[in-house]
């Protein structure tokens, strides 16, 4: 899978030569181009921002530098499709159901900003709009980054385990269970006996309750979109009565 970004600050997409996307980019499951709009700016400053129309504080980013930019990458890649995000504090909330929908994609464009944001016409050269959350970063850069991990991640022979990317966090909409390594005694805290038993099914049941009770004091909200069986019902009423 190609990842296309565009930011003015390129060299914060040379972490991705490095660690798991590092070797996911030696075996080919990856490729990752990042390219800055100032190169397509019209003047000899390379201007690519200026003041807003009606007044106000700071810097509106140019929408002609990144449209070059964006038609520059279409015509690199002679004609194959790729979905453009647009990154900013306004966008959807991103989740784990975009990352798997965008891991299906041959082509992922990311498009990052700086100052204030983007002049409004730039939202019309892209798929869609999104938001890392309710925060507000100095740019969308560090947003592009986890959402290039998230993805990636997901991509057949990147994680080298293709069990880990779906048997965890928010796969089945519950939190994941509390793990444990050795040593069995950390300051006097004991890893809890029933890992240590050897019964597979006491250990699969004390970690799908364990998930429940996690998921039902920390994200309740999450607790009412999961896939609740019968049996995890009777877990969550022991877990109410204190069990
Ligand atoms: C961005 C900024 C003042 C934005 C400029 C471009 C994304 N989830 C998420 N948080 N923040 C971002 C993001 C993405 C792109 C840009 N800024 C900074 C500064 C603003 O309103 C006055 C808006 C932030």
């Amino acid at each position: 899978m190609r990842f296309e970004i565009v930011t003015l600050f390129p060299e914060l997409f040379d972490a991705v030569g490095t660690g798991l996307l590092g070797r996911a980019r030696d075996a080919g499951a990856i490729d990752v181009h990042a390219i800055t709009p100032r190169e397509f700016a019209s003047d000899r400053h390379r201007t690519v921002d200026d003041s807003p129309y009606g007044g106000g504080s700071g810097m509106v980013l140019m929408p002609g530098p990144f449209a070059d930019a964006l038609d520059h990458l279409d015509q690199a890649r002679r004609g194959k499709p790729t979905h453009r995000v647009l990154l900013t504090p306004q966008g959807a909330l991103f989740s784990q159901t975009h990352a798997r929908r965008f891991s299906e994609l041959d082509c992922l464009t990311l498009i990052c900003g700086r100052y204030e944001g983007f002049d409004e016409r730039i939202r019309g050269l892209v798929d869609e709009e999104i938001s890392l959350g309710d925060f507000v970063l100095l740019g969308g850069e560090a947003a592009a980054l986890a959402i290039i991990e998230a993805t990636a991640r997901l991509l057949p022979g990147v994680l080298g385990n293709t069990e880990s990317a779906t048997d965890e966090s928010h796969a089945d909409g519950l939190l994941e269970y509390p793990q444990y390594t050795r040593p069995e005694d950390f300051r006097g805290e004991k890893v809890p006996e029933v890992l240590r038993s050897g019964n597979h099914a006491a250990i699969a049941r004390w970690r799908r309750k364990e998930s429940l009770r996690r998921t039902l004091e920390r994200r309740p909200d999450l607790l009412e979109k999961a896939e609740i069986s019968a049996e995890d019902r009777e877990l969550l009423t022991e877990i109410r009565e204190g069990r």
